[in-house]
């Protein structure tokens, strides 16, 4: 576990950290310093699969274990070390599968719906990607109408959820090379859902107890999200809500607004959002926020749905995940809207202590003390209007003991995979061949994804930030998602002008494209544009002929969710280097973690890597870019390109 030096490294989050200590408002921050981590529940030792447990067996302190001592080191079952944390493993994969997957459904369902006219205001937004999909899966587009060839796309992937054997349909966008050692290895994916109860099973007392096997089922599992649930959400979200563009806002809770009723829209869903910012325009509503006192209605974003929002409609962005419950603290949030994951469980006793409402919207998600306004998709446009309602005749409700912190940063978000290809490449000949040019010649060294969680065991947004800086610094292109993105979007780095803390190399390029050195690609569930991404880099050449030849890295710095676990994972198995920070969870098995660190790397060509320090994490990403560059024969032109700049620097001099 890492060592927390401070609670955060954001001003505003700690301004409101002051307040809500001073209101007597319990928040995660305290709760992290009371709570301290299981030691052993941390490191995978403890196995609860039974009711003959839980059985503990860590790793023993201060001295090395006998031979004889690890065989006895077992569970009530006889389970070992290596099986419990394999098998915690596994269940991590599982439930980080089932949760992208769930959305992947929802979206498909709502797909459907839409394309068969039974969702008033939602329609086809992004036809070419429509046309595009329905050439890939071969659906009929003849002079069909672009709802009748949706609704064939929607019940086409609907299947890759229940699928009983086969393999998922978007498998075939990755390398060839890498389709076949999936086949190879056996961890082709047959249907999503089928592969995460699978798990369930595998993990269940008396069955599967070999640490390999449990870890094979695992690569599989999360194959089935990051090629499966998690791009049919990406995919179909793009088509239906409109694929990101570059769009600028603001992030941090200064974007809340005194004088008008703000409304936060939190979790990971789009579409009760993007009602919401619909609703949000809606001249009635916003004569009946006057009519209240305030001056408008002020929609912003948090955690993942925020980042969704962001992109397709520029609305700004209150916060990531640790400042949920600190948005509330601010006095000022009239409702705070969530929908599916992250929403903390505080938030309702946080919001007690405010005017705040704190509203659920999903049938599978209900909270203790929230209201619940079940969004209906099919009158989408009036629940979403019945929501807003509810915050403006809370307004009256605001009392006295607001505090907006004045922490705003601007950011440009919305690089989806498309873009950077239109970007790099202009509109008529869209391609990354700009990109890998430049990682050839040297300008580019590689590239890093940097995404995932805040962690309250970690100095808040620190992690992300400082690795960030270090990597954009030593000329590495930086893709991000989910609360990584924010974070280093409230520091600033989002923006083309942040090209001042690259390296000379990629400052050139971004300055010359016009984009910054640290590409925001959207949600967690958008980590499928990074594989994209990773995947058209491979197919314009010159890079090798697999994502494991790529000079590219992953990192989740400041993980907290078993989902930073399973798109770990599907990193992994795709080839791809990948650092998780704060804590890693199978400490407790050697043979696992070397399984995991050393071993996978032979089998998948990618392999996971533990590192709390950012600096040392950017040393590792740098190090692996500089192999990979040097098994591509490339590391020879960067030294060229480098010590030109040097001698250039000496000239500048003279
Ligand atoms: O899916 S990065 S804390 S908000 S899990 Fe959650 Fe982690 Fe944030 Fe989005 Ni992703």
């Amino acid at each position: 576990m890492a060592e927390k030096k401070e609670q955060s490294i954001d001003q505003a989050t700690i301004e409101m950290i002051e307040k809500a200590t001073q209101d007597g408002v319990s928040t995660v921050f305290g709760r992290a310093e009371k709570m301290r981590p299981c030691p052993i529940g941390a490191e995978g030792s403890c196995c609860s699969n039974c009711a003959m447990g839980p059985c503990r067996v860590p790793l023993p302190r201060g001295k090395v274990e006998t031979a004889e001592e690890k065989r006895k080191r077992v569970g009530v079952c006889g389970a070992t070390a290596e099986t419990i944390a394999a098998r915690n493993f596994l269940r991590k994969i599982a439930a980080g599968t089932a949760s992208h997957g769930d959305h992947g459904r929802e979206v498909t369902k709502i797909f459907i719906e839409a394309a068969k006219g039974e969702i008033e205001g939602f329609e086809i937004k992004d036809e070419q990607k429509l046309l595009q999909l329905a050439l890939e899966l071969g659906v009929e587009i003849g002079d069909r109408s672009n709802n009748e060839i949706a609704v064939d796309i929607g019940e086409l992937l609907q299947e890759d959820f229940g699928r009983q054997e086969g393999e998922l349909l978007f498998l075939k966008r990755a390398p060839l090379k890498r389709q076949e050692l999936w086949r190879k290895l056996g961890v082709v994916p047959r249907g999503i859902d089928r592969e995460v109860a699978e798990a369930m099973h595998r993990t269940h007392m008396g069955c599967d107890q070999d640490y390999e096997d449990l870890l094979l089922h695992g690569a599989r599992t999360a194959l089935a999200d990051g090629w499966g649930g998690s791009m049919i959400a990406t995919e179909l979200q793009d088509i239906l809500f409109g694929t990101p563009s570059p769009t600028a806002s603001q992030i941090n809770l200064g974007v809340l607004k005194a004088d008008e009723v703000n409304v936060i829209i939190h979790g990971h869903e789009p579409y009760v959002a993007e009602m919401l910012a619909v609703a949000a325009e809606d001249p009635e509503l916003i004569e009946y926020a006057k009519s209240k006192g305030a001056k408008g209605i002020n929609l912003a974003g948090m955690c993942c749905t925020a980042n969704e929002i962001l992109m397709r409609h520029g609305i700004p962005i209150a916060g990531n995940f640790l400042q949920q419950e600190l948005a509330i603290v601010t006095g000022a949030v009239e409702a705070m809207v969530v929908d599916v994951q992250c929403i903390m469980q505080g938030l309702a006793e946080v919001a007690g202590c405010y005017h705040t409402k704190l509203i659920t919207t999903d049938k599978r998600t209900k909270i203790e003390g929230a209201t619940h306004m079940e969004f209906n998709e099919h009158t989408a446009l009036a629940s979403g209007k019945e929501i807003l309602r509810a915050a403006i005749d809370n307004y009256p409700n605001r009392g006295d003991n607001v505090r907006i912190p004045g922490e705003k940063a601007d950011l440009i978000a919305g690089f989806s995979h498309e873009t950077i290809n239109y970007l790099l490449g202009g509109l008529f000949r869209a391609s990354y061949r700009p990109l890998n040019d430049n990682i050839i010649n040297g300008r580019i060294r590689g590239v890093a994804g940097v995404v995932g969680c805040n962690n309250a065991r970690v100095t808040h947004d620190d992690i992300h930030v400082t690795l960030v800086k270090e990597l954009i610094k030593n000329d590495v292109l930086v893709l991000e998602t989910g609360c990584a993105a924010m974070a280093c979007g409230k520091a600033g780095l989002l923006v083309p002008e942040a090209a001042k803390y690259a390296g000379d190399g990629l400052a050139s390029v971004c300055e010359a494209v016009g984009i910054p050195p640290v590409l925001h690609m959207g949600a967690c569930i958008d980590n499928s544009r990074i594989l994209m991404a990773a995947t058209a880099m491979v197919k314009d050449g010159g890079l090798g002929d697999d994502i494991s030849d790529l000079p590219v890295a992953g990192v989740a710095p400041e993980w907290m969710s078993e989902k930073a676990v399973a798109i770990g994972q599907y990193f992994v198995s795709s080839g791809v280097y990948t650092i998780f920070g704060a804590t890693w969870p199978t400490l407790g098995s050697k043979e696992v973690t070397d399984y995991l660190f050393k071993e996978m790397e032979d089998i998948y060509g990618g392999k996971w890597d533990f590192e709390v320090d950012p600096l040392k994490m950017a040393k590792l990403v740098i190090d692996h870019i500089d192999k990979k560059r040097k098994a591509l024969g490339i590391d020879k032109a960067r030294e060229r390109v480098l010590y030109d700049m040097e001698m250039r620097r000496e000239l500048d001099k003279v």
